[in-house]
């Protein structure tokens, strides 16, 4: 069936955009839907009427990973797309929600032309994606990828220290799904995303096609010294373990500058207590993401670091505890699956170009599982996980057309 004769309609995938903008609205724009709070309930809840109205055969699962399928001719494993509805506290409007409202217009136009396909089609919502709250990220499709550690996932608990576990708050949102994680089985999972970086904008490109994406490597130090008056310590008394967080952080840069080529890091998170102005912080907590493109030096940065770190805690004479909470290598798609996108993209006259992905995303995990690839599509200025993200019409317009063609070609 020729895929190029149905169009996708813009207004739509807009519409549901708009109306997911409004769940965990902030005030200057963008959205905050942390994984399990109630912002994230409500937009599975309205995801949930979406698929109703869609007549789809709807599973969520052991984790809350939620799917909607619509038969087949045969039966047999979907083709399957999908993203994440959670965001970060500063999140856009696109991040996730595009892959996901783009699976629902797919889902549109076949219903409305009454178009058979010979294969089941499915969507997804991941849960979890961001990792913020409770981590890792990915977390959703790396225990749909992965069921053996489904308990541990269930039993992580919420990075602010709340006591929260991902398991509470699945139960706490109605969103602890019967259907067993991992057993439904995929043909293949495309996902289209924002870029979330400056590539494709830089280089006047309309179209990213996603052949691998970076390790990520997320390790949380704690540095444990001795809280004391910020006036009347003397400097060589002091076990400062603020003082090491900072050397820490400003470490991470010099090592991403010494690594060079594709070597990123990260420190989004440093915490002090008590944190207050006079008192020299008796506890500092750090948490350090790293990535490369090469698997290799990302490991050998990981070493320098902990290095440095072992060496900075003994200079200041405070005491270290370390957690690897992520321990992501890269991970390659199927190169031929990405050019059936970048050529399925030249058809349809659009501009094209093969490359990494910088951010993490539920494609890497879903890789293990069947043939997997990404689409990208242009971030304005590069900015993501800020809530300036923004995607232009016509750019989104592509990118669902060009998963739509892709789609429609496999599954008829
Ligand atoms: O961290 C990431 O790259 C993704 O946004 N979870
Ligand atoms: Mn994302
Ligand atoms: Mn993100």
């Amino acid at each position: 069936m020729k895929s190029s004769s149905f169009k996708i309609k813009l207004t739509r995938v807009e519409e549901k955009l708009q109306q997911l903008g409004q769940i965990g609205a902030l005030p200057g724009g963008g959205v905050s839907r942390l994984a399990l709070t109630d912002e994230d309930k409500a937009a599975r809840d309205l995801l949930l009427h979406w698929m109703e109205q869609l007549k789809l055969d709807i599973r969520i699962d052991e984790l809350g990973n939620m799917f909607g399928i619509r038969p087949g001719k045969t039966a047999g494993p979907p083709v399957m797309v999908g993203s994440h509805l959670d965001s970060v506290g500063t999140g856009g409007l696109f991040d996730g929600s595009l892959g996901v409202v783009a699976g629902l217009e797919i889902m549109e136009v076949l219903n409305e032309h009454n178009i058979l396909t010979n294969q089941p089609f499915a969507i997804a919502n991941f849960t979890n994606e961001e990792g913020v709250r409770f981590t890792p990220d990915m977390m959703g499709s790396h225990g749909f990828s992965k069921p053996e550690i489904l308990q541990d996932l269930l039993n992580a608990p919420a990075v602010d220290g709340s006591g929260a576990t991902v398991k509470s708050e699945l139960q706490r949102i109605g969103y602890a799904g019967q259907t067993p994680c991992g057993s439904l089985s995929i043909d293949t999972f495309i996902e289209l995303h924002i870029e979330q970086g400056p590539v494709l904008e830089t280089e006047g490109i309309q179209i990213g096609a996603v052949e691998m994406v970076q390790g990520i490597y997320w390790t949380e130090y704690i540095f444990q010294g001795v809280s004391n008056h910020a006036g009347t310590t003397p400097i060589q008394m002091r076990k400062d373990a603020g003082l090491v967080a900072a050397q820490v952080a400003a470490f991470v840069r010099q090592l991403a500058n010494m690594m060079g080529a594709n070597q990123v890091g990260t420190v989004g998170l440093i915490e002090l207590h008590p944190n207050l102005i006079n008192v020299m912080a008796e506890q500092a907590r750090v948490i350090i993401d790293l990535r490369n493109t090469d698997g290799i030096s990302l490991a050998q940065a990981q070493v320098s670091l902990d290095k440095k770190v072992k060496e900075l805690a003994k200079a200041e004479d405070v005491k270290l505890r370390k957690n690897e909470l992520v321990r992501f290598p890269p991970v390659q798609f199927d190169a031929k699956l990405v050019s059936q996108i970048a050529n399925t993209a030249q058809q349809l006259g659009y501009s094209v170009k093969q490359m990494p992905s910088g951010a993490g995303h539920d494609a890497q995990m879903m890789a293990s599982l069947c043939p997997t690839a990404m689409i990208f599509v242009p971030s304005v200025d590069g900015i993501s996980h800020n809530i300036k993200e923004f995607t232009k019409a016509e750019d989104m317009e592509r990118g669902c057309q060009l998963l739509f063609n892709v789609v429609l070609d496999l599954i008829s």
